[in-house]
């Protein structure tokens, strides 16, 4: 057992029993042209998350993304139809046609490709446990504790640690490797998580988590 200093209190650590879990750190939301973008966002705004995540990477690895099959069968009409976007879900820009599996910007983005063999969900929705093996592939490598980083903060992060509290999974935000377009939601994100005792989670820096890593196995 290690103590990570979180908040609102210290997290007591089990690496035989966590895994890192990275949300979305694709190129249709971290680079241009992406389903970010088309949403009129800056999407420069999240890289900073990229050089911590990629630290922790090293220790332990995986990845979620969301996206949906070439013929659209698991995209909800509401999803598709929702921001009225004269580019959205399913059309072709200039990575592939957005949030579409196989396509340029529905990958990884190459910062922190996932390597051979390494556990990637991919998910539909928002948060990464609905329609997804991420429960049972957790559960079956007893894994109850979630070190979570990905974008964006109050979306698909936010949703995940809450389907993840719901299941029984401790989860810890680390706050430098999250991020949003908007940095009132980032600070929100984080502060919504931690809230009433933390209400969904904990949230720690990537520093405090590498110091409690070493112990974590890869
Ligand atoms: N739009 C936005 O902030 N996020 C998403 O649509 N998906 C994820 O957060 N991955």
């Amino acid at each position: 057992m290690a103590i990570i200093e979180a908040e609102p209190y210290p997290f007591e650590f089990d690496p035989a029993r966590a895994s890192l879990l990275i949300i979305d750190m694709q190129r249709d939301f971290l680079e241009p042209g992406g389903f970010g973008a088309a949403l009129g966002n800056d999407v420069l705004l999240l890289r900073r998350t990229i050089a911590p995540t990629r630290r922790l990477l090293e220790k332990a690895r995986a990845h979620t993304r969301e996206g949906h099959r070439p013929d659209l069968a698991d995209l909800p009409p509401a999803k598709k139809a929702r921001g009225k976007l004269p580019t959205g879900i399913g059309d072709p820009g200039p990575m592939g046609r957005i949030l579409v599996r196989g396509e340029p910007g529905h990958d990884i983005i190459p910062e922190l490709r996932p390597l051979p063999g390494e556990p990637v969900v991919d998910k539909p929705g928002k948060g990464a446990f609905h329609a997804t093996d991420l429960d049972a592939m957790l559960k079956n490598r007893g894994i109850t504790q979630l070190i979570v980083c990905g974008v964006t903060t109050e979306v698909c992060v936010n949703t995940t640690v809450r389907e993840a509290n719901d299941r029984g999974y401790d989860c810890v935000v680390v706050a430098d490797c999250v991020g949003s377009y908007f940095p009132e939601f980032q600070e929100m994100g984080l502060r919504m998580i931690k809230a009433q005792g933390g209400i969904f989670g904990w949230v720690a820096s990537s520093e405090d988590v590498m110091t409690a890593l070493p112990a974590m196995a890869p």
